[in-house]
This record gives structure tokens, sequence and C-alpha cells, in this order.
């Protein structure tokens, strides 16, 4: 089945009490049993609901995948991965990420004795050079947030595989439309949910989406063990976003590639992060695991006062203010003070995040009033 066919079908059913052809939304706590234990597979909704059921099936067979897990967030997600991890065993960590993945990481579970090195994978035999007895885990974000860096996913997954390491992709700037990390190699794919799969800025979620039995099983066990399940209405928003995934993410590869080239060649622009651009670092390897480029977009101005790219923020008016991303309408965001302030400003300054980047996620909007609002808000 192709990919429009799965969103729209996979693991699907009209409601077999009614033919209802939307998943009802289960929206209860706990399920009759007729005598203990004997029960219709459903017990309590921590546990098991068939709404989250039905969006997990979805889920993993848009990844490709043999299982699948859904949290209250993408760092509820996350926070179950890092579970798996021992005191004493080590993570390296794509050195660009979200900030908060990076703050899970640094603040909470480096108090439980897990350690983490913040390494670019740009130079794989330079981090092999890292890995020790102790390393379980690489953790990937490709492409980046907020530089858009490509990771080459077949090559780390390759070295992980010599290790013994697992390697975990947040999929999450791509979206399963454009990156299957799974059939790349990698163990684990990670999806903040609220982004591209939901699409319309209304809910808040995560995903796992695993091969591994053996892991599915550890995953779940945490999911139900730890508690942070998302709630049955949210799994039928996301149902239901997720049936036109395919079509957003075209409409937002195209409109970021017209932003990115605009910003290219505006006078006011210092520098433009897009994986679609020819002169991209990565290009290469984007063009070889992804299907598109995706709809995130950061630049910076040639000015390099803090004023002038606030200024810029604020003059804007189609592209909102605002953190998150992956929704239908445009957002502007300032990664030093919002989605990356709790990273420390040396920690970014050293991996290439200046506070001059402006992160653009590129909505579904017409791109020629996004790009008369950009080039207005320039001046
Ligand atoms: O917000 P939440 O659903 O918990 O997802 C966390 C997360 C994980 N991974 C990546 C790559 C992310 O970008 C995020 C969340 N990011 C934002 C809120 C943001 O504006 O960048």
């Amino acid at each position: 089945m192709k990919f429009a066919t799965k969103a729209i079908h996979a693991g699907l059913e009209p409601d077999p009490s009614t033919g209802a052809i939307m998943t009802p939304i289960f929206q209860t706590s706990t399920y009759v049993q007729e005598s203990p234990g004997k029960h219709k597979g459903y017990e309590y909704a921590r546990t098991q609901n068939p709404t989250r059921d039905a969006l997990q099936n979805n889920l993993a067979a848009l990844e490709n995948g043999k299982h699948a897990l859904c949290f209250a967030s993408g760092l509820a997600a996350t926070d179950a991965i890092l579970k798996l991890l021992n005191p004493g065993d080590e993570v390296i960590s794509t050195n660009d990420l979200y900030g908060g993945t990076y703050r899970i990481f640094t603040k909470v579970f480096e108090r439980y004795g897990i350690k983490f090195k913040f390494l670019s994978m740009d130079d794989a035999q330079h981090l092999e050079k890292h890995i020790t007895n102790e390393t379980k885990l690489f953790w990937i974000e490709t492409p980046t947030n907020p530089l858009l860096n490509i990771v080459d996913i077949r090559l780390y997954t390759e070295l992980a595989k010599k290790y013994n390491i697992l390697t975990c992709v947040d999929n999450t700037f791509a979206s399963p439309y454009l990156q299957n990390p799974l059939d790349l190699g990698a163990d684990i794919v990670l999806h903040s949910v609220t982004k591209y799969i939901g699409g319309h800025s209304d809910s808040v979620m995560g995903a796992i989406i695993t091969n591994h039995k053996d892991i599915y099983d550890s995953l779940k066990f945490i999911q139900n063990a730890c508690g942070a399940i998302p709630g049955p209405q949210d799994c039928f928003l996301i149902l239901r976003g997720i049936k036109t995934l395919h079509l957003r993410m075209e409409r937002h590869c195209e409109n970021a590639k017209k932003i990115a080239s605009f910003l290219l060649q505006n006078p006011k622009v210092e520098q433009v992060f897009y994986p679609g651009l020819i002169n991209h670092p990565n290009h290469l390897v984007a063009k070889k695991q992804m299907n598109d480029f995706g709809g995130m977009v950061s630049f910076s101005l040639k000015s390099q006062n803090i004023e002038d790219a606030f200024l810029f923020m604020r003059k804007l008016k189609l592209f909102s203010l605002a953190e998150s991303l992956g929704g239908v309408e445009s957002l502007v965001g300032h990664p030093a003070s919002m989605t990356h302030a709790s990273i420390p400003k040396s920690e970014r300054e050293k991996n290439g995040l200046k506070d001059t980047l402006i992160r653009l996620s590129v909505g579904v909007e017409d791109a020629s009033d996004l790009i008369e609002d950009l080039e207005s808000a320039i001046g």
C-alpha cells in the first residue's frame, strides 16, 4: 500500500457495532468485565484504549514499522525511551537538537546516572572515537532543530550495529511522509505528533515506532507503568489530521523551497539553512534519504543586532510568533529565547546556533502571500 492510502486506511476499520466510518472516541476510563479476568481485551484505559489502538496501528504502518505506542507528548515519548537505559549507560546525541530534549537529557536523566555526549554527526570517524563500552544509544535528530543539519541515518545505524548500540531517530521535522528511519536501519523512531503528523496545532502528543518486539514490550510496560498516555479525544484529532498528511507535506515542502530561494536572494539576509538548497553541506544526503526537504527554514539577517531580528518578527503579519511547528499556519520563532533557551548560550554558540537565528515553520498558505509578508518585514 502506498503512503496516501495508508494515511487514510491503515489500521482503521469501520466501527463493528454501528458501521461508523470514523473511529469513535472511546471516552471511558474503564471497561466492564463479565467475571474477574474475563473481558474483551480492555481492562483499564491507561493500559488500552480502542481510539489509541487505531492511531498506534496507523502510525506503525506510516513508518513501515510493526509496533507503535503513543504518549502524552513528544517529550513523554523521549522520557519512555530513556527509561530503557540504566545508570552508567551513555547516550551519544546530535549536538543540534530541540532544546526540550537537551533539557530532559541534562536536567532529568543525568541525575539518574545516565551520561550524554553531544557531538556533530558530520564526521563518523571522529564520533567513533567517542564510543565506549557504556555507549548504549545514538540519539539522532534529522533534520535538526533549528539548524536543519542532516545526519546520514544509514551511516550511523551501521556504525551503531558494529558496537551493539541502539539508534533512535527523532523524525519530527521530516514526518513519516518524507523519511522512514526504520527502513534505514534505525531501531526506534520518535515523533512529536504535535507537529506535522497532527498538523493543525490543536493537540500535544508523542509516538514511538519500532520493529523490535522486545523494545516494544519494554516500552509498552513503561507506557502503562508510568502512565504518560494521550487522551482518546486527542487520538481522534490526530487520526483526522493524518488523513491529509501527504497533501499538507507536499505544500509545506513546495512553499518552503520558494521561501528558501527568496531569502537566499535577499540582500539583507546573511545565511539560509534549508536542506533543499544545493549549497546545504548535506544536500546530497538529504536527497538520498528524504522524499523532499520539509517545511522548516532557518535564517539570519546580515544585521548582527538582535533588535533587528526582533523587529522583523514583530512586523510579520501572516507568520505568527509562537513556539511549535508543523501546523497548516506559518509560524516564526526565535530559538535562542524560545525553543532553545534551556540550552546554555555557550553550548548553543559552540554548535552554531546564534542569538540572531530566526526559524520559520512554513505553512500551507499561498506562497506569494508568505513571501510578500517576509519581504515587507525585512524592509
Ligand atoms: O512538544 P512535544 O510534543 O513534547 O515534542 C518535543 C519535541 C521533540 N522533538 C522535536 C524535534 C521537537 O521539535 C519537539 C518540540 N519542539 C517544539 C515545541 C519547537 O517549537 O521546536
